[in-house]
């Protein structure tokens, strides 16, 4: 049985090429579909519609119009890190885990 981590890291893999089609990298429309369904609450607190065209053009960092596994995860790395500076100030305020 895979540990906590070991089993976030399968979701990720698992998750990106559920969106990806069969060349295993996301186009524009699959990079949109995988962020409605699997970041909803990031994307509705992102007020701008261009987001998903931003965030696109940010990931794509070969510059090939299609966001990679690499490129994905870069995203979730952020995300992570933006989610942990709340977690901490979540933790300052309460004194509780
Ligand atoms: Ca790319």
């Amino acid at each position: 049985m895979p540990s906590e981590l070991e089993g976030a890291m399968e979701s990720l893999i698992k998750v990106f090429h559920r969106y990806a089609s069969k060349d295993g990298v996301l186009c524009r429309r699959e990079l949109r579909e995988l962020m409605e369904n699997e970041l909803s609450n990031f994307l509705r607190s992102q007020k701008d519609p261009a987001a998903v065209d931003k965030i696109m053009k940010d990931l794509d960092t070969n510059g090939d119009g299609k966001v990679d596994f690499e490129e994905f995860v870069s995203l979730v790395v952020g995300l992570s890190i933006a989610c942990e500076q709340c977690y901490q100030i979540h933790l300052k305020k309460t004194g509780k885990k």
